[in-house]
C-alpha cells in the first residue's frame, strides 16, 4: 500500500500531538492531583430548600469545631446562591454543590475548580487557593436562555485577614437552644 510521504509526515505529527496530550493529562493526574471529582452522593434536587444541608440558612461558608471549612452553594437558573462568598487563601476548602433544577457546570478560571452539577447528586471537591484575589465563578454548562448571565464571584483573602462567618440564629428561632 502506498502512503504519500507528506501524508505520512502529518500522520506522525498528529500521533505526536495525541501522545503529548495524554502525557499532559497523566502528569496533571499523577503529580498535580488534578482528577475528575469522584464523589457519588444523591440528594433530592426538587426539595433542596427542605433538606437539612442545603436549606437557605445553611448555604455559604461554614467552619466546624475542628476548623474544617465547608462551602455549600446551590446552583439554579440563573445564578449561584449565595451570590458571593469570601474564603481564606492557603487553606483546604471543601466545596459542596447542588443543583435545584437542571445540569449546571462550574468553572473558576486559574484554579482547579471545575465540575458538573447534576440534579440528584451532590458535587464535592476540595481545593486550596494559593493566591488572594477576586475569582469569577462561571456556569460552563448550557442551562437555558439566561446561561450567559449565570455567574458569581469568589473572593479569596489572605488567611490572616479572613474571619470565620458568625452563625446567627435565624429569625423567630432566638428563643430556642
Ligand atoms: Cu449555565
Amino acid at each position: 500500500m502506498h502512503i504519500d510521504p507528506l501524508e505520512k509526515k502529518w500522520a506522525y505529527v498528529i500521533l505526536a500531538m495525541a501522545g503529548l496530550f495524554v502525557l499532559i493529562i497523566m502528569i496533571d493526574a499523577i503529580f498535580h492531583s488534578i482528577n475528575p471529582p469522584s464523589n457519588v452522593e444523591t440528594i433530592n434536587s426538587t426539595s433542596l430548600h427542605l433538606s437539612e444541608e442545603f436549606a437557605e440558612d445553611n448555604l455559604g461558608v461554614q467552619v466546624d469545631d475542628k476548623g474544617n471549612i465547608t462551602v455549600r452553594i446551590v446552583a439554579g437558573r440563573y445564578g449561584f446562591y449565595p451570590k458571593q462568598i469570601t474564603v481564606p487563601s492557603g487553606t483546604p476548602l471543601t466545596f459542596r454543590w447542588a443543583s435545584m433544577d437542571v445540569i449546571h457546570g462550574i468553572h473558576l478560571p486559574m484554579t482547579n475548580m471545575s465540575t458538573m452539577i447534576i440534579p440528584g447528586y451532590v458535587a464535592q471537591l476540595t481545593t486550596n487557593f494559593p493566591k488572594p484575589g477576586d475569582y469569577p465563578l462561571l456556569c460552563n454548562e448550557y442551562c437555558g436562555m439566561g446561561h450567559d448571565h449565570m455567574w458569581s464571584s469568589v473572593k479569596v483573602v489572605a488567611k490572616e485577614h479572613w474571619a470565620a462567618p458568625v452563625k446567627t440564629a435565624s429569625k423567630g428561632d432566638s428563643s430556642h437552644e
